[in-house]
C-alpha cells in the first residue's frame, strides 16, 4: 500500500502551527475558512486523488491529516474560549474586600421623642390631638381665658406683639379657647402640643421659646379628683413609678382651683442643686379646674358642665425623662449631644 502522507505533511504542519499560534477565536475562524472550508486550501488537496494510484491509501492519508488538524483546532478553540471566559469573569469580578459606603444616620432630637411620648400617653387615655395658630389674637391668648385687658396676669406671660391685637401665643391654652368656641357646648377631651413664646430670661430651665402640651377635658361631673388621677398616671408613665409628684395650690385666671405640679429633681434626687435652684423640685405643670367664667364665655353652662385643664412644658419633661441638665441644649443643634442621647436610649 502506497504512503501519501507526504502530500499533506507540509500543509498540515503549517496549519497546525498557525492554529497553535493564533491569538484569538476570530483569528482561528479565519484559519478555518482559509484552509479547512470546502473550498479551503487543505480541502482542495483532496482533488489530487484523481492522480493517485491507490485511492484508498490517499483517502486514508487525507483523513489522518485532517483529523490531526481538527484535533489541534478543537484544542486551541477550547483553550481560547476558556481564556476569553476567564477574562470576562475577571472583568466582572466584585471585590468584596472593599469597605462599604458609610451613610450618616441622623438622630431624633430628644424633644421630639418626648413630644411623641406625651401624645401617646394621652392618646392611650382617649384624648385627641389638636393644634392652633402660633400667632394669635389677644381674644384667644387672654380674653377668653378670663384675662381681660389690664389684668396683672398678663405680665406673667409677657410676650411679643405683632400689633395691639395680635401676638405670639404665650401658652397653648389659646388652643383650648379655639376648640371650646368650635365645640358649641359639646364635651371635649383633647391635648394641644405646640410652640410658645415669652419674654423670659434664658437660663438652665427657662427659654424665651419653648413648647407646651395643653390638656382639656370638659364634660358633666368632671372633678379635681379626675385631674389628680390623670396627672399622677401621666407622671408615673412618663418618668417612673418612683418619680415623686408634688401638687401645690396656685393661681391661674382661667382655672379655679389651680395647682402647680412639680416632679422631684433628676440631678440631685431632691437634695437641692443648681438645676432645681436648690429646691429639689422642678416645675413641669400648671393645672386646675376650668374657671366658670371661661366655661360661660365659650357657651358652656357651668351649672351643668365642669372640666379640668393643664399645661405641661415639653422640654422640662424631656429634661427629667433623660437627665438633660440645660434646656438650651435642645436648641443648639449640637450633633454630639443628640448622638449621645440616642446611645443612652438604645442601651
Ligand atoms: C401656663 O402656661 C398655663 N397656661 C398652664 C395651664 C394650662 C394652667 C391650663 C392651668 C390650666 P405656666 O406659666 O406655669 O402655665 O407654664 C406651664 C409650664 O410650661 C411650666 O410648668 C413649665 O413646665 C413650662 N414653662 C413655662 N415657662 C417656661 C420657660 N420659659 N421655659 C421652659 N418651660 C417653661
Amino acid at each position: 500500500m502506497e504512503n501519501y502522507n507526504h502530500v499533506f505533511h507540509d500543509l498540515e504542519t503549517k496549519i497546525i502551527e498557525l492554529v497553535e499560534n493564533s491569538k484569538s477565536l476570530e483569528e482561528l475562524t479565519e484559519i478555518k475558512n482559509k484552509y479547512l472550508s470546502k473550498k479551503g486550501e487543505f480541502s482542495q488537496l483532496m482533488s489530487k486523488i484523481r492522480e493517485a494510484q491507490d485511492k484508498k491509501a490517499f483517502g486514508e492519508a487525507f483523513n489522518n491529516s485532517r483529523k490531526n488538524i481538527e484535533e489541534a483546532y478543537t484544542n486551541k478553540f477550547n483553550k481560547l474560549n476558556e481564556e476569553k471566559l476567564n477574562a470576562q469573569l475577571k472583568a466582572e469580578e466584585i471585590d468584596i474586600s472593599l469597605p462599604g459606603n458609610n451613610y450618616f444616620r441622623g438622630s431624633e432630637n430628644p424633644f421630639y421623642k418626648v413630644k411623641k411620648e406625651i401624645e401617646d400617653i394621652f392618646i392611650s387615655m382617649g384624648y385627641t390631638v389638636e393644634t392652633g395658630p402660633e400667632v394669635d389674637l389677644d381674644k384667644y391668648v387672654f380674653e377668653l381665658l378670663n384675662i381681660p385687658k389690664d389684668h396683672p396676669a398678663r405680665d406673667m406671660q409677657d410676650t411679643l406683639y405683632i400689633d395691639n391685637n395680635l401676638l405670639l401665643r404665650s401658652h397653648t391654652s389659646s388652643i383650648q379657647a379655639h376648640v371650646m368656641e368650635e365645640a358649641h357646648g359639646k364635651p371635649i377631651k383633647i391635648i394641644c402640643p405646640g410652640k410658645t413664646y415669652r419674654r423670659d430670661d434664658d437660663d438652665m430651665t427657662h427659654s424665651h421659646q419653648f413648647a407646651q402640651v395643653e390638656g382639656l377635658v370638659i364634660d358633666k361631673n368632671i372633678t379635681l379628683g379626675d385631674l389628680k388621677g390623670t396627672l399622677e398616671l401621666f407622671a408615673k408613665k412618663m418618668f417612673s413609678k418612683d418619680a415623686k409628684v408634688r401638687f401645690r395650690s396656685s393661681y391661674f385666671p382661667f382655672t379655679e382651683p389651680s395647682v402647680e405640679v412639680d416632679v422631684s429633681c433628676f440631678a440631685c434626687h431632691g437634695k437641692g442643686c443648681p438645676t432645681c435652684k436648690g429646691t429639689g423640685w422642678i416645675e413641669i405643670l400648671g393645672a386646675g379646674m376650668v374657671h366658670p367664667n371661661v366655661l360661660k364665655m365659650s357657651g358652656y353652662d357651668p351649672n351643668v358642665y365642669s372640666g379640668f385643664a393643664f399645661g405641661v412644658g415639653i422640654e422640662r419633661v424631656a429634661m427629667l425623662r433623660y437627665g438633660i441638665d440645660d434646656i438650651r441644649r435642645f436648641y443648639q443643634s449640637d450633633i454630639r449631644f443628640i448622638e449621645e442621647f440616642n446611645k443612652k436610649v438604645e442601651d
